[in-house]
């Protein structure tokens, strides 16, 4: 509890001191404060294992503060006993660096508030589309699902992201999947200005669970305590198997959306409702019930906060210098010009020493074959030989091999990794999406027609292309999708186009369009192993053309 507390105040007075520094100008664009809410995520963190992932929204410094500081919390560690300890410190001020924009913060400086990542504490990555997340989140759920650890995920997100299609599909997904995810929604009361009431006509925001099969929770988001019991409680059924789970914690924002002025200063709700929830301002509820308890006396717990302020406080003097009568950032602190561009895509080193051969050099034997009969043929080859390959898409694991007989054969010999979905392309692309980023197994979705792209706009330009880049440039995507192209197919203006033109202007996709039958076993092959986001562009006139490939080297 003392820990839990400890953390509090680190996250409060974080989050002023990023105030503070925005106001000076000290940081780059929004820095959307928890303030008020803390209660909610160190709650929730409180009953997370390490090995358990986590993702957020634009709002996230105090989850990932609270993630990140137990990931290092020494087991010895007593904040009652001295300063805070060295890992955490260092915490504190790589999350303060990423914030600021700097080059020590966890993603390079370039993802900055919005974007927070770290792979080694379990923080998937906070994302800027509201509810955009979510779907990848469900993907890492789906992954930790098969590696059979027992680690289980926790997507924070907003009363306001329940409203978005792509939350709706991922508890659709992680239903009918049965997927170790438990759904934190805090709900804040307001989504900027608009309220829950005015955002849906069924305000209980967990009843939504009903609808599919997912039992949901409601708790105090304002008693950490509270939190972490209900945390608890929803973890245990994830853990047993019956997961997802949703958990509505009530709590609400002190500030305005983004910025130091409260919200009534914008005249959407009163100064008055404002008092209401700071009489129970999470870190002052939990000192106070800490002492009415007899766990602490009142001097320890202002120790606590006053050590938890002198520790930020060192993070910022250690990235600012005075200039003048203001404060600067230390100039070398910034990140390299060079690097703005860094991981944009891989620097493709998984190609180095890979045989590459033309038909006319070809080493062993060319016959005469099928367009088609080679989309399934590369297929289950590589499935063969990389057990991390698996398809996921509509109508994939029935007739004869989806609508094309693309995955001909390969449901009867591998039935658990040719996934057939509901209709839900951005639901199944964002979880290939957050599968791939995961690291564990290699994504090949296929879309019916290349025109159902644009139904699952935001996962693949918004989310699976700038991941990388987004995140520091390290962080691989490996994930095929497979469009087909059906123009002259008589299926008229939305089952026709050829997208590669708009995936031009996303730099994370590659994209190759194979136009003979060898053609389509050297780049399926190379799809299949890079470690970026491969748009396979197959025109369906193609199909049944005939021509040299390879008799049995796939
Ligand atoms: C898809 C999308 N639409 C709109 C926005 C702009 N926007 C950013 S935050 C926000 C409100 C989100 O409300 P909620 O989900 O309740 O989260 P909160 O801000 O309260 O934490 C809006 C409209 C966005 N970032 N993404």
């Amino acid at each position: 509890m003392v820990r839990m507390l400890q953390n509090l105040n680190l996250i409060r007075a974080f989050e002023e001191t990023v105030l503070e520094l925005s106001g000076e100008g000290l940081v780059h664009g929004p820095a959307h404060s928890s303030i008020g809410q803390e209660g909610a995520a160190v709650g929730a963190m409180a009953a997370a294992r390490p090995g358990d992932q986590i993702n957020g929204t634009h709002r996230a410094h105090h989850q990932f503060l609270a993630k990140t500081l137990n990931h290092v919390s020494p087991s010895t560690y007593d904040p009652l006993a001295g300063p805070l300890a060295e890992p955490m410190q260092a915490v504190v001020q790589r999350t303060l660096a990423e914030v600021m924009g700097l080059e020590q913060g966890y993603c390079g400086g370039r993802g900055g508030s919005m974007h927070l990542r770290s792979r080694e504490s379990g923080v998937v990555g906070t994302n800027a589309i509201v509810g955009g997340g979510v779907p990848i989140a469900t993907g890492v759920a789906w992954s930790r699902k098969r590696l059979g650890q027992g680690d289980v995920v926790i997507s924070f997100f907003g009363d306001g992201a329940m409203h978005q299609g792509a939350v709706a599909e991922s508890f659709n997904l992680a239903a009918l999947y049965n997927l170790p995810i438990l759904y934190f929604v805090e709900n804040n009361q307001y989504a900027v200005s608009t309220t829950v009431q005015e955002s849906t006509r069924e305000t209980r925001l967990a009843a939504r669970g009903q609808a599919y099969g997912i039992p949901a929770f409601t708790t105090d988001g304002m008693d950490p305590l509270a939190v972490k019991i209900t945390t608890e409680k929803a973890l245990s059924i994830l853990r047993k198997g019956k997961g997802p789970v949703i958990v509505e914690a009530d709590c609400y924002r002190f500030f305005h959306q983004n910025g130091p002025l409260p919200g009534s200063a914008f005249g959407y709700r009163s100064k008055e409702e404002e008092q209401k929830w700071r009489e129970r301002d999470p870190p002052a509820y939990m000192a106070m019930r800490m002492i009415e308890s007899g766990h602490l006396t009142k001097h320890e717990t202002e120790r606590l906060r006053d050590e938890a302020m002198a520790a930020v406080e060192r993070a910022a003097e250690n990235l600012l210098e005075p200039d003048g009568n203001r404060r600067r950032i230390k100039p070398n602190l910034w990140p390299s010009r060079s690097e703005v561009d860094h991981g944009v895509r891989g620097d493709m080193s998984e190609f180095d020493g890979v045989r590459y051969e033309e038909k006319e050099d070809h080493s062993g034997e060319v016959v005469e074959r099928k367009f088609i009969d080679l989309v399934s043929g590369v297929m289950g080859r590589r499935m063969e030989t990389d057990s991390r390959i698996f398809v996921i898409g509509e109508d994939v694991h029935k007739l004869r091999g989806g609508t094309n007989g693309a995955t001909k054969g390969l449901a009867q010999k591998f039935p658990d990794r040719i996934i057939g979905t509901p209709i839900t392309e951005g639901g199944f692309a964002g979880l290939a999406g957050g599968v791939a980023a995961d690291g564990h197994f290699r994504p090949v979705v296929e879309f019916m027609y290349a025109d159902f792209i644009y139904v699952a706009a935001d996962q693949v330009f918004n989310q699976i292309a700038k991941m990388r880049h987004m995140f520091g440039g390290d962080l691989p995507v490996p994930l095929v999708l497979r469009a087909k192209v059906a123009a002259k197919s008589g299926y008229g203006s939305q089952h026709s186009m050829d997208p590669s033109g708009l995936f031009t202007q996303f730099p994370g996709w590659r994209i190759v369009a194979p136009s003979t039958p060898y053609d389509y076993v050297g780049l399926m092959n190379s799809a299949l192993l890079c470690e970026d986001p491969v748009l396979v562009v197959e025109h369906i006139d193609l199909y049944q053309s005939v021509g040299p490939a390879p008799a049995e080297d796939l």
